[in-house]
């Protein structure tokens, strides 16, 4: 178990087979305690340092395809397939970036790494460029955070004056430079092309897809973009095989995955679990239901997912595939647990807010749509609801969805949709009655 940091952070640190968050107590971050967690001895691996005979790039990746590692930023796809996608032998330069970009209400994880173990995500980073043959990185890291890039820019310096970054690492020949770069401050931010564009330097607004950033990325350039987190799962993964990574969680879902659990629970924080453990024990180790109350229903995977009931959710593995047949997905791993005490279009009527405020502008079904969203659920909320306005909410929705630029138009569109599924007599008994259903609100 971590001891508290006194740093104010929603680290908790219970967890179960841990390997990212393993032996950490909010102060081993420098690089001498990683060293002696056996940080960067992945990266010495695949160099063929300690007279090892080393890991070509094609062998690191078809490890890390082995280890069924899926990308823990939000859409949970193959890690190693992703890196096959860089071309081998471009000509020019190549980049590699690291989504730092935390923002997805909920999550409060990748902070936290780079908070209390910086040096996992440097190694890890360093093994990816290895890999797909990248000499430039970039580390994009949230913009309202400071101390967080401040802390991930020492642990840099302690990495560069130890030889395990910049020119001709370890004295293998292999160079790799790698910076940080604070981001602005806007959700949109974390898309990852509207991510490149603000590292560009210009606004950050979401670029059409394809071509995706394997192809035209950072300036133009092949560019691969992993979340922190999938950074941070590398390291162990080169250490202990992929194969022992895969088998840690379940199929097609390997290792282990952290969840910030937040809401109403004893004990919110974050909790490195192996993907598909039982939903029933990540609630149990968060110290159950807040004052004794009963579970109504969790947002399984950040604001974006669709919102499960709680007789659905008791039922369930947390991975990618069981929350995803159950119609909702695990997305970034924020467990947004709520009582019998919550009112459900209280709750959508401030995650309708969230996205018409974020929506970047550029394109019309998510710049009017997600205003047209809010305005429905706010006056529902309000007692001022129409007996057409559900219609109206589901109308609008189907309009966004698929229709726009990124993602976000789609998250928008979800919650509503799966509020209303699960929850229709909620937003029913709003209009009808002019009021709440549930005694705290009325
Ligand atoms: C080359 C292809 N590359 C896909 C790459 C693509 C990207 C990754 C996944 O959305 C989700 C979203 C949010 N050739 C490729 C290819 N790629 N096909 O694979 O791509 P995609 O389009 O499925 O997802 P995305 O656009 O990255 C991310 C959800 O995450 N989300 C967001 C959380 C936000 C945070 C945060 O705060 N930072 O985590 C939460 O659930 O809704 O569905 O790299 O280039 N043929
Ligand atoms: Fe911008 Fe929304 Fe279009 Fe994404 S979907 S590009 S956030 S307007």
């Amino acid at each position: 178990q971590f001891q508290a940091t006194g740093v104010q952070t929603c680290f908790h640190g219970r967890h179960i087979a841990p390997q990212i968050y393993a032996g950490l107590d909010g102060t081993n971050w420098r690089l001498k305690d990683y060293e002696a967690r056996g940080g960067y001895q992945a990266l010495r691996k695949i160099l063929g340092q300690d007279g090892g005979e080393g890991m070509t790039p094609d062998q690191v990746i078809a490890e890390v395809k082995t280890s069924a590692l899926r990308g823990r930023g939000g859409a949970g796809f193959p890690t190693g397939l992703k890196w096959s996608f860089m071309p081998r032998q471009f000509p020019g330069q190549k980049y590699l970036v690291c989504n730092s970009d935390e923002g997805e209400p909920g999550t409060c994880k990748d902070r936290d790494i780079l908070m209390y173990n910086p040096h996992i995500v440097i190694e890890g980073m360093a093994i990816a460029a290895y890999a797909m043959g990248v000499s430039v990185g970039y580390n994009y890291i949230h913009g309202e955070i400071f101390q967080v890039y401040e802390r991930f820019e020492e642990a840099l310096q302690e990495a560069r004056a130890a030889g395990y970054l910049g020119e001709n690492i370890l004295g293998s020949g292999f160079s790799f430079q790698l910076y940080a770069h604070h981001g602005f401050g806007a959700y949109i931010c974390g898309e990852e092309t509207a991510l490149l564009e603000s590292l560009e330097g210009k606004k950050g607004q979401p670029r059409f897809k394809p071509p995706f950033p394997a192809s035209y990325g950072l300036y133009g350039k092949p560019t691969t973009i992993n979340n922190t987190e999938t950074f941070a799962a590398v390291p162990w993964i080169i250490r202990h095989g992929g194969q022992a990574y895969l088998e840690m969680g379940k199929p097609n879902n390997g290792g282990t995955k952290i969840f910030s659990v937040s809401g109403d629970v004893e004990r919110p924080g974050n909790y490195e679990i192996p993907l598909g453990t039982p939903f029933a024990k990540l609630l149990e180790l968060a110290g159950g239901v807040r004052g004794g109350q009963r579970l109504k229903a969790v947002i399984p995977g950040g604001s974006s997912a669709p919102v499960l009931p709680a007789d659905i959710m008791m039922d369930l593995t947390m991975d990618y595939d069981s929350i995803a047949k159950a119609g909702s997905m695990l997305g970034s791993g924020a467990v947004i647990v709520m009582d019998e005490t919550r009112c459900m279009v209280k709750a959508l009527q401030r995650l309708s807010y969230f996205y018409m405020h974020e929506s970047c502008g550029q394109c019309t079904p998510c710049r009017e749509g997600t205003g047209w969203l809010w305005r429905v659920v706010d006056r529902i909320e309000r007692g001022l609801g129409r007996a057409e306005d559900l219609a109206l909410l589901d109308n609008v929705a189907e309009n966004i969805m698929g229709r726009t630029i990124c993602a976000l138009g789609d998250a928008a569109a979800m919650p509503v949709r799966g509020m209303i599924k699960h929850f229709r007599h909620e937003f029913e008994y709003h209009v009808e009655h002019k009021t709440c259903m549930v005694p705290a609100y009325v």
